[in-house]
């Protein structure tokens, strides 16, 4: 198999990439924007109908527009990538040729065919407004799920070529020793993955069949048990191929190694061992399940997911910390942080995603997943607040920053306008953190998710919330218009540098005759990112990430505390 051996090293960073992996990177990364661009126009509308003094849709329009929103954000923008991440850790970090490259553009595909066909049913159709959760016995046209079922199956494709392209790598002895630790969180993602598919197979195939009549019956306890040992499941492939990106981007801007490999990895062993158990945190107020299943399942299991999460993320920094101190900034607790390349959207952006995810996406996910607390946002907008953090600012801020690396060095464009690109981080975590906040706080206040309208005009039972609970949706939805604004400044950078930047000339592509492999490239990227790194722990180096650590703490009972102080009070004790 002399065909299809086509590499070319990268002169700036070492990456060696191989010709039909790097066109399948690109296309999963461009559809994965035109998906973001569509989820994006989506929540235009969706944060103006929340905005009580605009309202802007009618109620039909507004399900069908969030429906459409939930899955094209949180299933196809971010699905794409993810496998454009997994072809970049198998072919590109390892030096290999990617396995069955015919199979890879089939998954495509599908996923495209899968991404469509879906779309058509929510918006061509206009009888498919079931929610990204479509629980049954609400029901939608059979095409809604088909198109979920084909993408999905591209996807489990996808994850096979990963699969098979680590096997290649072995065997053509592309790589010495260990894969490298980000490699290794792909790896994570991608066995979660197949986890997951299968999940959704089982629920969302015979919910195909009942949309077609062939199945009288759907039991709605059922559907909610097993959608979420998918939907939970999915998060965790986000968090680990977000956390591989954070490692990723360490090494690529500081050259940074891990602080100590076993630690890292083992943390990310307890994503796959522990994940499926803290699904019980969606199912906390579900009747036929016991309340000790509840309780052992988020209060003790779940932290040891969680506990994974706080590894990871002490580890990112601390690995910045060393590698900055190293350089020689030293002075004092914080100097390497403060001389951190803040212009560079690469790591502003990967740091602002570390923050956001550890300081709202955890906090708030640790309150809403313990069962007694659960009791006091429950279906509010605190839900939303609470994922925004983790796969807005969290995921999707991660490869957005990424993004900015690729760019040059997988697309070999320039950047075509970098004063956006340095402001866009911030625009879009700002942004984003403001709707995140916003949304928890009208949460706490009681007004719930997916409700068009709060005032209940008309309704025969009024409620009247607070006005505090309408300052709150307003200052979402202007950070949401804020948030949006960096998403359209993502968008016009990187749709313009990939159609229209400046090409960067490099070395072409050449043949390489599988008996030799590629060189190892000396590049201090490339050696970074993708190498095992043995050794490291020991003596502490970063200090200064253990106060932001204790300072996470400290936020963390603070907030915990607070909440049960809040819940004796709506929950009298007589
Ligand atoms: C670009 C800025 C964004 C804004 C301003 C925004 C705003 C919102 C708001 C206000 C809601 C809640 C509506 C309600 O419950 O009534 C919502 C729902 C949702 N958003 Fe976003 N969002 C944005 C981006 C994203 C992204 C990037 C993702 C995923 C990666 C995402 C995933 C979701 C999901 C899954 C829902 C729930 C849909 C449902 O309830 O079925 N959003 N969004
Ligand atoms: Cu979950």
């Amino acid at each position: 198999m002399a065909t299809n051996r086509m590499f070319r090293t990268c002169p700036s960073t070492g990456l060696v990439f191989h010709q039909p992996a790097e066109r399948l990177m690109m296309a999963n990364a461009v559809a994965a924007a035109v998906f973001l661009l569509f989820g994006g126009i989506l929540a235009i509308m969706v944060v103006l109908t929340r905005w009580p003094a605009v309202h802007l849709l009618a109620a039909d329009r507004f399900y069908q527009v969030l429906t459409g929103h939930g899955i094209n954000m949180l299933i196809f923008w971010v699905i794409f990538f993810e496998i454009a991440v997994l072809y970049f850790c198998s072919s590109t970090l390892l030096k290999s040729r990617l396995a069955t490259p015919g199979l890879a553009w089939a998954a495509f595909w599908l996923m495209v065919i899968g991404a469509l066909i879906n779309n058509y049913a929510v918006f061509w159709r206009d009888d498919s407004s079931v929610m990204m959760t479509s629980y049954a016995p609400m029901g939608a046209h059979w095409s809604f799920y088909l198109g979920l079922i084909l993408f999905a199956v591209g996807a489990l494709v996808a994850c096979f070529v990963f699969f098979g392209t680590l096997v290649v790598a072995k065997s053509e002895r592309t790589y010495v020793g260990s894969v490298p630790l980000v490699t290794f969180g792909a790896i994570t993602a991608a066995i979660i993955a197949v986890f997951t598919i299968a999940s959704g197979a089982i629920i969302l195939i015979p919910t195909f069949l009942w949309s077609l009549g062939l199945i009288s019956h759907i039991d709605p306890l059922m559907y909610h048990t097993i959608w979420w040992a998918f939907g939970h499941s999915s998060q965790q492939i986000n968090v680990a191929a977000h956390i591989a990106v954070w490692y990723a981007i360490a090494a690529i801007v500081f050259g940074a190694k891990p602080l100590s490999e076993r630690v890292s990895r083992s943390a990310f062993l307890l994503y796959i061992l522990f994940l499926q158990l803290a699904s019980a945190h969606h199912l906390l107020v579900d009747p036929g399940l016991s309340e000790t299943w509840k309780i052992f399942n988020t209060s003790y299991a779940m932290y040891l997911a969680v506990l994974a999460s706080m590894v990871h993320g002490l580890t990112v920094p601390g690995a910045i910390e060393a590698a900055q101190r190293e350089k020689g900034y030293t002075h004092g607790l914080f100097e390497w942080l403060r001389k951190a390349p803040w212009g560079n959207p690469v790591f502003s952006g990967m740091f602002i995603s570390l923050v956001g995810f550890g300081f709202l996406g955890g906090i708030s996910g640790v309150m809403m997943g313990t069962l007694q607390l659960n009791t006091l946002i429950h279906n509010t907008l605190y839900v939303p607040g609470h994922f925004h953090a983790t796969v807005v600012i969290g995921t999707s801020l991660a490869f957005m920053a990424l993004t900015y690396f690729l760019i040059p060095t997988l697309f070999r464009r320039e950047v075509m306008f970098p004063t956006i690109a340095k402001w866009q981080p911030y625009v879009f975590g700002l942004g984003m953190t403001g709707v995140a906040l916003f949304l928890m706080a009208a949460g706490t206040l009681g007004v719930p998710r997916r409700d068009w309208d709060i005032t209940g005009a008309g309704n025969a039972f009024p409620y009247s919330f607070p006005g505090s609970a309408f300052l709150m949706l307003g200052l979402a939805a202007i950070s949401g218009l804020i948030a949006i604004t960096g998403g359209a400044m993502y968008l016009l950078n990187t749709v313009g540098s990939v159609f229209f930047g400046k090409r960067i000339q490099t070395p072409d592509f050449q043949h390489v005759r599988a008996a030799e492999g590629v060189a190892p490239s000396p590049k201090p990227v490339a050696a970074a990112i993708g190498s095992y790194h043995p050794g490291g722990g020991g003596a502490l180096v970063a200090p200064g990430t253990f106060i932001l650590a204790l300072v996470f703490l400290v936020s963390f009972v603070l907030y915990y505390f607070i909440n049960w102080k809040y819940l004796a009070t709506v929950w009298p004790m007589r």
